[in-house]
């Protein structure tokens, strides 16, 4: 109990978020005009379930998974995979995507890490920097308990 409160009331410093932080270029992306085929080989190959989609300006659009894309080319019998490149990625993309500044409290990262396995980092001018995935919020609350 004592954990959690301090966990909520600390502040993340810009040391500490760019510590748990990945950083955007090691992050697998794809923009909102990008077809679906190229979309679902980037998730194939980076391993990923869902990722988060950006302008060309690295600004947050939203986000867009494998179930979403295999969704929108079930056919009735059959997956239509003919269909992945009459698609673009804001076609099935969701703009629901869990997003924080880089200064905000571990809080509301942890807050927002029941729902989300990851949440995009923005800084000041809302350009995408990273994001912080829920295992690394479980590892910074993990060091925490061994050090009490
Ligand atoms: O390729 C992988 N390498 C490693 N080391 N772990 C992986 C990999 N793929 C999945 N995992 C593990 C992680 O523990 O499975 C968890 C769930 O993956 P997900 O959601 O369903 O693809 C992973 O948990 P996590 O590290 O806390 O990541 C949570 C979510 O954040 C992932 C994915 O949607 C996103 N993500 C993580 N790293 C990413 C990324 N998206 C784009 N680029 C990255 N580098």
């Amino acid at each position: 109990m004592i954990l959690l409160q301090t966990l909520k009331n600390s502040q993340i410093t810009d040391h500490e978020i760019l510590q748990l932080m990945i950083p955007q270029e090691k992050v697998a992306h794809v923009q909102s005009n990008h077809p679906l085929d190229h979309a679902l080989l980037v998730l194939i190959k980076s391993g990923y379930t869902a990722i988060p989609v950006l302008d060309p300006e690295y600004k947050v659009q939203g986000q867009v998974g494998k179930a979403q894309i295999l969704d929108s080319i079930l056919g009735m019998e059959r997956i239509e995979m003919d269909r992945l490149h009459d698609y673009s990625v804001s076609d099935v993309m969701t703009e629901k995507v869990p997003r924080m500044k880089q200064d905000e409290t571990f809080g509301k990262a942890l807050m927002l890490s029941i729902n989300h396995p990851f949440v995009c980092i923005e800084d000041e001018d809302r350009s995408f920097i990273g994001i912080m995935t829920r295992r690394s919020i479980l590892a910074l609350i993990h060091r925490h308990l061994e050090k009490i």
